[in-house]
C-alpha cells in the first residue's frame, strides 16, 4: 500500500484551482458518528467493457472521469485486480457465486444457442442471497445476463428483492430499448426499435429514453427507498458496451444522447461517442455520491466500482486510440491482462484510508467473501473467495492471498490461463493440448516475451493447475485441436454465435 501519486496530484490540482478537498475526515477522527449502527450498505457499480486504462485515475488522458477519479482519491485503488472472465456472462457468474470460472456454472456467453448454458440454477448461491439472509434489502439495477424470463436464473430467484433492467445480454446491447423488466413485468418505453433476434436486441430508429439515464435514476431511487435499513445495490451498467446490432446495421454502435465536451474534438464520431458514454457514466456515479451525502448515508456505505472485462472494439471504436488497456496487452476476449485486469476502486469514509493504492492481487470471486465479511453474513462453502477487507482497510499485512488465479475461455477454441503468485502468467491458447506460454508480469507487464523454455519448473506447475483447477461442465468442455476455431462454447451451437 502506498499513497497514490494520483491522489496527491489531484489534491495539488484542487488546491491550485481553489477547490476544497471533499469533507472526509481521516480514519482516526470521524467527524460524526454514523446515523445507524450495524453493517454498512454495499453498493457495487459495474461498468460493461470498460478497460483498465479508461479512467483518469488509471492513466486515461483523453476521456474525462472526474467523479471516479475522486472516488479513487477518497478511497483505495487496486492496481492488479481481475475480472471473472474476459466476456460478460461468465465474469458476472464469478462475481455472483464467488467461484472462479473453472468452477462457476456459467463459463461463457452462450446466449440464444443454448440459454441453459448461461443460466444460474437454484442450487447456485449468489452474493445477493447471502446478503438477503443477512438482513439486507437487495436490488439489481441494469444488466443481468444469467437467466431469462421464467427460468430459475432470473434475479428475483437469485436473491434480489428488486430488479429493474435487462435479463438478456442481447437486449442490453440496445441503449434505447422499447421495454425493460421490473421484476417479472415488462415496462414499455417510448423508443422505436428495429428488433434483431428473439431476446429483445435491436437498435432504435426513434430515440426517446436513454436506458443509462433511466438506470441511474432507478439506482438513486433504490438508495432513497432503503435509507433506513442495510441495502445491497448492484448497479450493473450497460456502458460503454457497444450496441453490436446497431454496428452491424448502421456501422456505429456507440450510443449516447449527446457528445458533451467531445463534440468539437478532431476525432471520429465513434470516438467522440465512446468518450461521451464513459463521461456520462462518470457523471451518473457523481450523482449517486451526491445523493449518499444528502441522505447522510455517506459514512455507512461502502461503494465499489469495477468493470466486467477489458475494453472492446465492437462499436467501431479503436481501443488503441484511447490506450484503453493502459500498459497491458489485449482487449475483451483475450486472456492477456488487457482482457481481464480491470479498474477496482472502493470508498468507505472513516474506514478505508483516503487515497491509497493496493497492489493486492484479487479478483471478482473475492466479492462474495468480502460482502459476507462486511455484512456478518455467511458465504457458502466450496468457493474460491477471500475477503478483501484487510486490503480495503489498508492492513495489507493481514490480507490473505490466492496462491493462484484461474481463467478459461470458450470462444476461438478453448483457452486457459493461470496467474501464479501475481507474477507468473501461463496461457494455454486455442485448445486443451496447446503448449503453455509463460510471461513474467513483474518484468514484462505487456506479456510480450514468452519465457516458457527458460522456466520448465514453473510451466510444469502451471500445467498441473490448468488440469486440477477446474471441474468438468457438460456445457463448457475444453476443446481439442480438432474443434472449429471461432465457435463459441455452450455445447455445439447450431447457428453461428452472436457475440454479446
Ligand atoms: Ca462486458
Amino acid at each position: 500500500m502506498r499513497k497514490s501519486r494520483f491522489a496527491l496530484l489531484l489534491a495539488a490540482a484542487m488546491l491550485a484551482f481553489g477547490v476544497s478537498l471533499p469533507a472526509v475526515s481521516p480514519p482516526t477522527a470521524p467527524a460524526k458518528p454514523p446515523a445507524r449502527k450495524g453493517p454498512p450498505n454495499i453498493i457495487l457499480i459495474l461498468a460493461d467493457d470498460l478497460g483498465y486504462g479508461e479512467l483518469g485515475c488509471y492513466g486515461q488522458t483523453k476521456i474525462e472521469t472526474p467523479n471516479l477519479d475522486r472516488l479513487a482519491a477518497e478511497g483505495v485503488r487496486f492496481t492488479q485486480f481481475y475480472a471473472g472472465s474476459t466476456v460478460c456472462a461468465p465474469s458476472r457468474s464469478v462475481l455472483m457465486t464467488g467461484q472462479h470460472v473453472g468452477h462457476t456454472r456459467v463459463r461463457g456467453n452462450a446466449g440464444a444457442n443454448n440459454p441453459e448454458a448461461q443460466m444460474l440454477k437454484d442450487e447456485d448461491v449468489t452474493v445477493a442471497e447471502v446478503l438477503k439472509k443477512a438482513g439486507y434489502a437487495t436490488g439489481l439495477i441494469g444488466k443481468w445476463g444469467l437467466g431469462l424470463p421464467g427460468d430459475e436464473g432470473v434475479p428475483n430467484k437469485q436473491g434480489f428483492d428488486y430488479f429493474f433492467g435487462y435479463l438478456s445480454q442481447h437486449h442490453a446491447h440496445n441503449h434505447y430499448p422499447d421495454y425493460l423488466w421490473r421484476n417479472d413485468q415488462k415496462v414499455s418505453l417510448p423508443n422505436g426499435v428495429v428488433p434483431v433476434g428473439d431476446f429483445g436486441g435491436g437498435y432504435a430508429t426513434n430515440r426517446v429514453v436513454y436506458a443509462g439515464d433511466l438506470l441511474a435514476q432507478e439506482a438513486r431511487d433504490f438508495v432513497a427507498r432503503h435509507r433506513e435499513r442495510p441495502f445491497f445495490l448492484f448497479w450493473s451498467m450497460i456502458t460503454p458496451h457497444a450496441n453490436n446490432e446497431r454496428t452491424k446495421a448502421l456501422g456505429m454502435g456507440a450510443e449516447v444522447p449527446d457528445l458533451g465536451q467531445y463534440a468539437d474534438r478532431p476525432w471520429t464520431d465513434v470516438h467522440k461517442a465512446h468518450a461521451a458514454m464513459i463521461t456520462r457514466l462518470d457523471e451518473d456515479v457523481g450523482r449517486l455520491m451526491t445523493l449518499l451525502r444528502q441522505l447522510d448515508l455517506d459514512r455507512q456505505t461502502i461503494v465499489f466500482f469495477s468493470s466486467d472485462n477489458g475494453p472492446h472494439r465492437e462499436s467501431g471504436n479503436d481501443p488503441e486510440f484511447f490506450r484503453a488497456s493502459g500498459p497491458l496487452r489485449g482487449i475483451k476476449r483475450d486472456l492477456t491482462d488487457g482482457g481481464i485486469r480491470v479498474p477496482f476502486i472502493a470508498r468507505w469514509p472513516g474506514k478505508i484510508p483516503i487515497g491509497i493504492e493496493s497492489e493486492h492481487v484479487g479478483y471478482f470471486g473475492d466479492f462474495m467473501a468480502t460482502a459476507a465479511d462486511l455484512s456478518g453474513g455467511r458465504a457458502p462453502r466450496k468457493i474460491d473467495s477471500l475477503s478483501l477487507l484487510p486490503a480495503l482497510l489498508g492492513k495489507e499485512g493481514r490480507q490473505r492471498r490466492h496462491p493462484y488465479l484461474y481463467w478459461e475461455f470458450h470462444e476461438r477454441g478453448s483457452s486457459q490461463a493461470v496467474l501464479l503468485d501475481g507474477e507468473w502468467k501461463g496461457i494455454r491458447p486455442g485448445h486443451r493440448d496447446a503448449p503453455v506460454q509463460l510471461f513474467n508480469l513483474k518484468k514484462d507487464l505487456a506479456e510480450q516475451k514468452d519465457v516458457a523454455a527458460a522456466h520448465p519448473g514453473v510451466v510444469a506447475k502451471i500445467e498441473r493447475l490448468l488440469r486440477a483447477g477446474r471441474t468438468e461442465n457438460p456445457h463448457w468442455p475444453l476443446k481439442d485441436a480438432t474443434a472449429t476455431p471461432g465457435k463459441t462454447g455452450g455445447a455445439a451451437p447450431k447457428t453461428p454465435p452472436s457475440r454479446p
